[in-house]
C-alpha cells in the first residue's frame, strides 16, 4: 500500500479528484492511502499566516520555512521512511521514469507551493524536486494530482487489469499505437484492416511499428532513451537487411563512355557514416584497381585500426561497415554468404527512363521483404545501362525544386538512405 501525504494551503482541492474513479476504488481496496494535511494547521500566529513577502523586494508572497518544515517533520514521525518531495518548476521534468521509480516508495509526502514559491530554506528538508512540466501553475496542487495519478495507477490491482498500464504510452518510452473501436467505418474513415484481422501477431507487429512510426515523427527525442525503440529499429531492420554498393567500375564519364573512376575519401567516409545512421548492414566500395583498392583500405584501416579510431571512435563504427571488392558480383556473392538469401538490387540513376521504381513503392517492399536488399550507387556521371538492366529495380531519380540534378554520390546516397529508412 502507498501512503501520499499532500501539504498544502487548499487541501479541500484534492476531495473531488480523489474521490472519483479509479483512485477513490484504489483507496478502498486499501491499494492506497491518501492524506490531505492543511498547511495553517502548522502555522504558529492566530492568523494561521503561511507566507511572508520577498527579502530584498519583489512581486508576490513567498511560503514561510517554519509551517513547512513542521508539516514536514510531522509527515516524517508517521511514516519515517517517507519520500518528501516539493513539487516546483525547478525540479526534474517528471517522466514514466520517474513516476516507475517513486512508485517503488512506501509514502510518498508531496509539498505543494503556491504564490512565488517556498522559502529556499526547505530544500534542506525536502529529499527532491519535481516538475510536471515547463510552465508555471498558480500551485504545486495540479502537480501533486498528476504524481498521485500517474503513480497509482502502476500499483498492481488498481487498473482493471495489470496489462493496460503495460501497453500504455510510454510505458515502453515510445508513443502508443493507435486506437479504435466501434463503427468499422465511421464516415468513410475504416479501421485498419489488420486490426480486423484476428492475426494477433499482425496486430502486435502493426502496433509496434505503429509506435516507432509515431515517436519517429512527434517525438524523436524519446527513441534515443527507449530500449524498446532500439531493439525494435535493429529487429525491424533485421527483417530486411539493407546493403549498398559504391561503384567506381563500370561507370560512365561524361562523354558516355565507360570508365573508373578514383575512389575518394570523402565518398568512403560519407556514405559510410550514412550507412551506420541508417543501419545498414555493409558498405561495398567496388574498383577492380588495386592500387586505388590499396587506398581505400587505408582510408577504412586508419579510422578502424588507425589513430583515427581513438581520435574519433564514432568513425571507427560507421568505417567497419566498409568493405572493397573487386566487382559488383564479388558483393553480392558475399550478401548471399552471409544472408543464404540472393540480394535484390535496387539501383539508383539521375537519368530519367520508364523502368523507374518510386521511393515509396522501395520503401513498402523494405517493411513487407525480408530478403537483403544492395542498393547501387555510381560514381562519375552515374551506373551504365548494363547495370541498371542488372538490377531488380532503379529507384526513379531524386528531383529537388530546380531542373538542377548534379547531386554528388554522396549527397544522394544520404538523400536515398532517409527516404527508404528514415
Ligand atoms: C510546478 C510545476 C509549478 C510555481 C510557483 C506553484 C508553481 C508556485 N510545480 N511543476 N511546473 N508550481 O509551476 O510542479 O509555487
Amino acid at each position: 500500500m502507498l501512503h501520499f501525504t499532500v501539504i498544502s494551503i487548499f487541501p479541500h482541492m484534492f476531495d473531488s479528484a480523489l474521490g472519483g474513479s479509479i483512485l477513490k476504488r484504489a483507496q478502498e481496496k486499501n491499494l492506497i492511502r491518501i492524506d490531505t494535511v492543511d498547511l495553517r494547521d502548522y502555522a504558529s500566529d492566530r492568523h494561521r499566516t503561511t507566507d511572508d513577502t520577498p527579502y530584498g523586494g519583489g512581486q508576490g508572497m513567498v511560503m514561510k520555512p517554519e509551517p513547512l518544515v513542521s508539516a514536514i517533520e510531522h509527515a516524517r514521525q508517521h511514516a519515517p521512511r517517507a519520500r518528501v518531495i516539493l513539487l516546483s518548476p525547478r525540479g526534474s521534468v517528471f517522466t514514466q521514469s520517474t513516476v516507475r521509480r517513486v512508485a517503488q516508495e512506501e509514502s510518498l509526502v508531496l509539498i505543494c507551493g503556491r504564490y512565488e514559491g517556498v522559502d529556499e530554506r526547505v530544500s534542506a528538508f525536502v529529499d527532491e524536486e519535481i516538475s510536471i512540466g515547463d510552465y508555471t501553475l498558480s500551485g504545486g496542487e495540479p502537480a501533486a494530482l498528476v504524481v498521485i495519478d500517474a503513480v497509482a495507477r502502476l500499483l498492481p490491482g488498481v487498473l482493471g487489469n495489470e496489462n493496460s498500464a503495460a501497453e500504455e504510452s510510454f510505458s515502453e518510452g515510445l508513443l502508443e499505437y493507435p486506437q479504435y473501436t466501434r463503427p468499422e467505418n465511421y464516415r468513410g474513415m475504416k479501421v485498419p484492416e489488420v486490426l480486423l484481422s484476428g492475426d494477433h501477431q499482425r496486430i502486435k507487429a502493426w502496433r509496434a511499428e505503429q509506435s516507432l512510426q509515431l515517436t519517429r515523427e512527434r517525438r524523436p527525442d524519446l527513441l534515443a532513451a527507449s530500449p524498446m525503440a532500439t531493439e525494435q529499429i535493429r529487429s525491424s531492420d533485421s527483417r530486411a537487411p539493407v546493403y549498398l554498393a559504391l561503384l567506381h567500375h563500370p561507370v560512365y564519364d561524361k562523354n558516355g563512355a565507360i570508365v573508373t573512376t578514383a575512389v575518394t575519401n570523402m565518398d568512403i567516409h560519407d556514405i559510410a557514416r550514412a550507412g551506420r545512421t541508417y543501419g545498414v548492414r555493409r558498405f561495398f566500395v567496388v574498383t577492380p584497381v588495386k592500387p586505388l583498392q590499396k587506398l581505400a583500405l587505408k582510408i577504412i584501416n586508419h579510422w578502424e585500426f588507425g589513430y583515427g579510431s581513438d581520435y574519433n571512435p564514432t568513425r571507427k563504427e560507421a568505417l567497419a561497415l566498409a568493405r572493397i571488392c573487386d566487382t559488383l558480383d564479388d558483393g553480392i556473392i558475399s550478401i548471399e554468404q552471409e544472408t543464404r538469401r540472393k540480394p535484390l538490387i535496387v539501383a539508383t540513376s539521375a537519368r530519367h527512363s520508364e523502368h523507374r521504381t518510386s521511393f515509396v513503392a522501395v520503401k513498402e517492399m523494405l517493411h513487407r521483404e525480408t530478403r537483403p536488399f544492395l542498393i547501387l550507387f555510381g560514381t562519375g556521371w552515374g551506373l551504365t545501362e548494363a547495370t541498371l538492366s542488372q538490377a531488380d529495380y532503379v529507384l526513379e531519380p531524386i528531383e529537388g525544386r530546380t531542373e538542377f540534378n548534379h547531386l554528388s554520390v554522396r549527397s544522394a546516397a544520404a538523400i536515398v538512405l532517409d527516404r527508404l529508412l528514415g
